[in-house]
């Protein structure tokens, strides 16, 4: 008896423990942000936990999706086509969509998915998310405040990292700074594999402990924040529940500011 408790109070301390070592992010994924010429790219789309390529959660049509270039807007709606995105532990309703990039200069793409409502939290989480692809190196968009509710304006370009280069990042809510935001820090640990998909069943690193697994970091005064990043491949930023709208269907929600970059190695 007093065995079978001690065993079910360490799962349920496990299981408890299990609940924030790993944090939600909404990826836009395309293998590479920094290309030589236009044409086509394909982009995957899907909601997850990238360090452990773990529970992949049902997406919903999304709000707004669109590609700011030159400063003009394009909606991008009609290119998304749902797929099942597989990640270790389960599956989950995900998009794709395929873009043709044009001439030279910073293409950033901009998602506000639908709010995903979290059982266990009863409240809603709604991460609006960037990522910036760049043809030939020539600068134009790269650093644009688009307007969103809530987001990360990037001091350095997303697609212009070594590893081992700082990526900073203003946290804007509804255009103003947001002193000592709350940021989460996660690596793209397995690779997505574009026509499977699915993530990669082996990992690239491994975490010597769960603070490693999702690093949380906090903006400064001016809502600046400075990260080095160690390892090649991509990295997502997440400001935590900055953005001005907090209920949704009556319910908490957490609206997100998310960016993703891209480090390279010196070779
Ligand atoms: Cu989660």
């Amino acid at each position: 008896m007093k065995k079978l408790f001690t065993c079910t109070a360490v799962l349920g301390v496990l299981f408890w423990m299990s609940l924030p070592v790993q944090a939600h992010f909404q990826t836009i994924y395309t293998p590479e942000s920094a290309l030589e010429r236009g044409g086509a790219i394909e982009l995957k789309i899907f909601f997850t936990h990238p360090f452990k390529a773990g529970h992949t959660m049902d997406m919903h049509k999304p709000e707004e999706f669109f590609v700011l270039r030159k400063g003009r807007k394009t909606d991008l709606m009609d290119s998304l086509k749902p797929i099942t995105w597989t990640s270790l532990d389960n599956s989950g309703k995900a998009y794709e969509a395929s873009y043709r990039l044009r001439g030279m200069g910073d293409n950033v793409f901009c998602l506000t998915p639908a709010p995903y409502y979290e059982g266990e939290e009863d409240s809603y989480i709604q991460q609006i998310t960037k990522v910036v692809v760049n043809t030939a190196g020539f600068p134009t968009d790269w650093d644009s405040e688009i307007g969103l509710p809530t987001e990360i304006v990037p001091l350095d370009k997303p697609y212009a990292l070594w590893t081992g280069n700082v990526f900073r990042g203003v946290v804007k809510s509804d255009g103003k700074p947001v002193p000592h935001a709350e940021i989460e820090v996660e690596y793209l640990n397995h690779e997505p594999l574009m026509d499977q998909n699915a993530f990669a069943q082996e990992a690239e690193v491994e975490a010597p402990q769960d603070a490693f697994v999702t690093q949380t970091i906090k903006a400064n005064v001016n809502g600046e924040f400075t990260y080095a990043l160690p390892e090649e491949g991509w990295w997502g930023f997440c400001a935590l529940g900055t953005g001005p709208d907090t209920e949704y269907k009556g319910k908490a929600l957490s609206q997100d500011a998310v960016i993703w970059v891209q480090a390279r190695d010196m070779e």
